[in-house]
């Protein structure tokens, strides 16, 4: 049922060389700094190693039971991963490209040896996974298994996709939470399960925050839809989309489905029953995704790992610099003191975001005023030519047919200029309430740096460039948008039934009530579009902007507490690593504005 592609990797002489390049210029000045930072040179290389290799990862994620490994077996096109109605995967499991089915497990412990599985008439894949990716086989992990990887020759994963199964979040198996939200650096986009069976809990919609976060690009989908009929099913998809809608800055397509269904189609060969259970529009979105924005999410998923990773290492540095000055004593004061500033730092948040909700509520009236006048002038434009034609025209017939192509001609050529009128009036108040909420997030997270460079005698420079990068959208619209044809019942009904004299008295007031109908509902289209735009654009702002200041402190956080850890052995450090630690800070700074250059 799948469709066969020849593998399309996202391969690294695309938009990513320059990626590549930085990340090896980032490793050629850890180089210069001995053997330190193995975690970040780890880190590094493992980002260069996914680059190279061009694959996607691609991760199913979500709550225990939401049907997770069921939707990957649907996918694959057979019972592979275990599935059960009490928790089962403990283990993430890889997806891999290949030519015949097989399996490695790979141990916590390096040294150990990963153990490879062939299938066979005595022993089947599904039956070895049991052992060591489920609670059953593997409780509490106590074989320390630290991931599988399946080579399957699914026509899916030919493109260079690896999927991933995770173990949910949320089973009394709190080790499955936090192997999934470990998971999530590891992957570049993610198809996000929920079901009807509780519907989405607050616990699904915090670890959302987090994938969104993280990856560049998530699909939801609602499974289990086969125990709904229409009007729930209409209903779920409905109260889904509200909740997600907050994080997801805007209306979130979501794919509704019956993994089991599917699964059960595929087992059967039944491309009708693969249809129904909404499987094939899953497989399609993604074959299209794969063939048209693959690349680009890689390489926007890539270019946040890089970044994080570059801006931690920098800061890190910088900070281990000032440890090798300062006494244990006074920096661990140093860091209490940082961690009582972030108290005011997150009112100051607070404050900006209810700046941009009062911002947000004047753009709107704003909104409704100009929208109002249009609702005048399209009256007088438009209803007055018809009131014309209502003293002018004796004939019903003719009069029907002339208010008809008055509107029909009129409607269009009347709002379009007023569309773009007041998009561009609300587009230009947006760009700038929102530039200085942009402004006003920017310096917080400014202060935030310059509050540990101040304590840690850091030297401190400005930016070259403001962080974030955000716009303003006006939604896109064309003509279409504007609706000038009248409902033509009322005048087959007026035809049948009325006299003459009587037909026309009432068809006039018939014109003139459907004339003004169609002028509201076109005034409610340019409402409507211009103010989702400005919805989505404010919640935008504020997300990614609150991201960013989160991100920021945790990265300054950690790269204390890191210096303090390093700080008892500082009594040896000499000179010349503090010349080397210069350097590299220079180098990295350098890197750090290329890569936020870097377009994908
Ligand atoms: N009714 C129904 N049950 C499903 C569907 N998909 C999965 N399930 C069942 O839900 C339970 C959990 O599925 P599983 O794939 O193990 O969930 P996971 O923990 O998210 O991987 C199993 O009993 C599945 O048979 C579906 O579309 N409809
Ligand atoms: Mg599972």
């Amino acid at each position: 049922m799948l469709e066969s592609l020849p593998e399309n990797r996202t391969g690294a002489d695309g938009p990513d060389a320059g990626l590549a390049d930085l990340l090896n210029r980032a490793l050629t000045c850890l180089d210069s700094l001995g053997d330190d930072y193995t975690d970040y040179r780890a880190g590094l290389e493992e980002l260069q190693q996914r680059l190279s290799s061009g694959r996607f990862r691609l991760a199913v994620l979500g709550q225990f039971k939401r049907g997770k490994s069921t939707l990957l077996n649907a996918l694959l096109g057979e019972n592979l991963l275990p599935t059960d109605i009490l928790p089962v995967t403990a283990i993430p499991t890889y997806i891999l490209p290949g030519e015949r089915l097989e399996a490695e497990v790979f141990f916590e412990a390096e040294e150990r040896s990963p153990i490879r599985f062939v299938p066979s008439a005595e022993r089947s894949l599904a039956d070895f996974l049991g052992e060591y990716v489920t609670e059953a086989g593997n409780p509490n992990n106590r074989l320390q298994v630290d991931r599988v990887e399946i080579n399957h020759p699914a026509p899916l994963l030919q493109q260079g996709v690896v999927l991933i199964d995770t173990p949910g979040i949320g089973s009394t198996h709190r080790h499955n939470t936090e192997v999934a939200y470990r998971i999530l650096p590891q992957c570049d986009a993610a198809l996000f399960l929920v079901s009807p069976d509780p519907p989405i809990t607050e616990a699904e919609l915090e670890y959302l925050m987090d994938i969104h976060q993280s990856l560049p690009r998530t699909f939801f989908l609602l499974n289990k839809v086969d125990f709904l009929d229409e009007q729930e099913r209409l209903a779920s998809l409905q109260f889904l989309s509200e909740q997600l809608c907050p994080i997801c800055q805007g209306v979130p397509q979501i794919l509704d489905i019956s993994a089991r269904k599917g699964l059960k189609a595929r087992l059967d060969e039944d491309p009708e029953g693969w249809k129904k259970s909404g499987m094939r529009r899953v497989e399609k979105s993604l074959v299209e995704f794969f063939a048209h924005e693959k690349k680009q999410v890689f390489c926007e998923s890539l270019q946040r790992r890089v970044h994080d990773q570059l801006n931690n290492l920098h800061l890190q540095l910088q900070l281990s610099l000032s440890a090798l000055l300062l006494p244990e004593t006074e920096l661990k004061e140093k860091i209490a003191q940082f961690r009582q500033s972030l108290p005011a730092i997150e009112r100051e948040k607070q404050a900006a975001e209810d700046i941009l909700s009062g911002d947000h509520d004047r753009i709107v009236t704003r909104l409704n005023e100009e929208v109002a006048q249009i609702r005048a002038r399209a009256r007088e434009a438009i209803l007055a030519r018809l009131e014309s034609q209502f003293l002018t025209l004796a004939d019903t017939e003719e009069l029907e047919r002339v208010c008809r192509d008055i509107l029909k001609d009129e409607i269009p050529v009347f709002f379009a200029p007023e569309m773009r009128k007041v998009g561009q009036i609300i587009q230009q108040e947006a760009i700038q309430l929102l530039t200085l909420h942009q402004r006003r997030c920017d310096e917080l997270i400014e202060k935030v740096r310059q509050l540990a460079a101040e304590l840690f005698a850091i030297p401190y420079q400005a930016p070259a460039a403001r962080q974030s990068y955000l716009s303003y959208e006006t939604p896109s619209w064309s003509s279409q948008l504007f609706i000038s044809d009248m409902d033509p019942l009322g005048q087959k009904l007026s035809r049948k039934f009325l006299t003459r004299k009587y037909r026309h008295r009432k068809t006039v007031k018939r014109l003139r009530e459907e004339g003004t109908r169609l002028l509201g509902l076109n005034v409610e289209q340019i409402s409507w579009t211009l103010r989702r735009g400005i919805d989505e654009s404010f919640r935008k702002y504020q997300a990614q902007l609150g991201e960013q200041l989160d991100k920021t402190i945790r990265a300054t956080r950690e790269a204390m507490e890191i210096a303090l850890n390093k700080n008892e052995s500082l009594a040896s450090i000499n000179a010349a690593r503090e010349i080397r630690l210069g350097k590299a800070i220079k180098t990295l700074g350098e890197l750090l504005l290329a890569v936020r250059k870097e377009s994908c």
